[in-house]
């Protein structure tokens, strides 16, 4: 199925130099890159983005990591798109996520793992419209 989903590398992958490997890494899994922009996140839009984890004990660490340079936002689309960015960029916690991942590759800790990808078409769909609001072609 023809999806779109939310991708965003967070703050640590900026300043790492990460943005370009990551994008080269989206195209070679055949997905294609509608959109991206390099922004500085406020914190309402950041609360937004995680508001699943309102009221957990690592939510401040969370939205206040997005919060500490720029990030780079991009919508995603091809066909199974949010399945397949899931498995790109790796479980959770680069620790334990698979070499060849983008977490399992670069990231440092469970706050500085370098990308975020929607996990569902439900939060694709109230991810993309906070930053490509015009795009969105899809529903989810
Ligand atoms: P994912 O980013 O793989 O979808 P979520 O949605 O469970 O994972 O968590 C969103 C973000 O919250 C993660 N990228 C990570 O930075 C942070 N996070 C999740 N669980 C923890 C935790 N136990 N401790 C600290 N940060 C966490």
């Amino acid at each position: 199925m023809r999806e779109q989903t939310f991708v965003m590398v967070k703050p640590d992958g900026v300043v790492k130099g990460l943005t370009d490997e990551i994008i080269a890494r989206i195209k070679r899994a055949g997905l294609k890159i509608v959109s991206m922009r390099r922004l500085k996140m406020d914190r309402s839009t950041a609360e937004k983005i995680y508001a699943i984890h309102r009221g957990k004990e690592f939510f401040k660490r969370l939205v206040e990591h997005v919060l500490l340079g720029d990030v780079v936002v991009i919508l995603v689309e091809g066909d199974n798109a949010i399945a397949r960015m899931r498995e790109l960029i790796g479980t959770t916690n680069p620790a334990k996520a698979a070499k060849g991942t983008i977490r399992g590759d670069f990231g440092t800790s469970i706050t500085e793992n370098v990308i975020h990808a929607a996990d569902s078409a439900e939060s694709a769909e109230r991810e993309l419209p906070l930053f490509f609001s015009d795009l969105v072609k899809f529903s989810a």
